[in-house]
């Protein structure tokens, strides 16, 4: 019996199939962000408020990646931007040759934000550079304060953390404080941004966020 060791190899290879991904999509004025987060903490519908919110500003289009279904895709084109949807095989990442296959299939031409909507998990996808220009991820209100604690490498490798479901904190032991200073531990960096997806609380400076990314490219 054989044992193969491919990880390391691979995440070579990976790096620098990102980094020319990146170089790529900078000369062509597109910002790509990685999108992570646990299944369900409202990657989708933070994206479709922001979608509809800046569509006089922004021109998006969504990379939706899932084991299976296509209902995100959809869920962003009845929204109005394009999206495309990719399986992943089983996998529980993307790495920078998927996305550069979502990316350019999507098309690129009428777009100024690329977002790669990643498979939800908060372990894998920290692991593999995407090519992406910006990685954030969405902590949710109800999945608890303690997750920096418990997936570090996520919280150390994100520029912007969007602490979401805010409209829940009354029903939720959520610490902010102690969460925050977890993160910032961690991270001292990182952009903070509270925001409900459903009242619109806080979307503001999200927004503006996402313009100044635009600005830069
Ligand atoms: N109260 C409240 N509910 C929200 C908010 N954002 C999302 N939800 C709800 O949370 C659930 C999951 O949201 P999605 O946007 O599908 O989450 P997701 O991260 O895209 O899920 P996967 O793609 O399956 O990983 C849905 O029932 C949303 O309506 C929010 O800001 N406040
Ligand atoms: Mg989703």
């Amino acid at each position: 019996m054989r044992v193969i060791e491919l990880n390391k190899s691979v995440t070579e290879s990976n790096d620098l199939d990102a980094k020319n991904l990146r170089d790529e999509l900078t000369k062509a004025k597109v910002c790509l962000i990685n999108l992570m987060s646990s299944p369900g903490s409202g990657k989708t519908t933070l994206l479709k408020r922001t979608i509809t919110d800046l569509k006089d500003k922004i021109r998006f289009g969504v990379v939706e990646a899932d084991i299976a279904s296509d209902v995100d895709a959809i869920a962003i084109e009845e929204n109005g931007a394009k999206s495309i949807q990719v399986h992943t095989d089983g996998m529980c990442h993307m790495d920078a040759g998927m996305t550069r296959r979502g990316v350019f299939e999507l098309g690129i031409e009428d777009i100024d934000i690329a977002v790669l909507e990643n498979v939800g998990n908060l372990i894998c996808p920290a692991e593999f550079d995407t090519g992406a220009h910006v990685n954030v991820m969405i902590l949710s209100i109800p999945e608890g304060d303690d997750k920096p604690l418990k997936y570090p490498l996520m919280f150390s490798m994100v520029d912007a953390l969007v602490v979401t479901k805010y409209d829940t904190k009354s029903f939720f032991n959520f610490d902010e404080d102690k969460c925050y200073e977890a993160v910032k531990k961690l991270n001292p960096n990182v952009r903070i941004f509270p925001v409900s997806a459903k009242t619109g609380e806080g979307m503001n400076e999200w927004e503006e966020y996402l313009l100044g990314l635009k600005k830069d490219m």
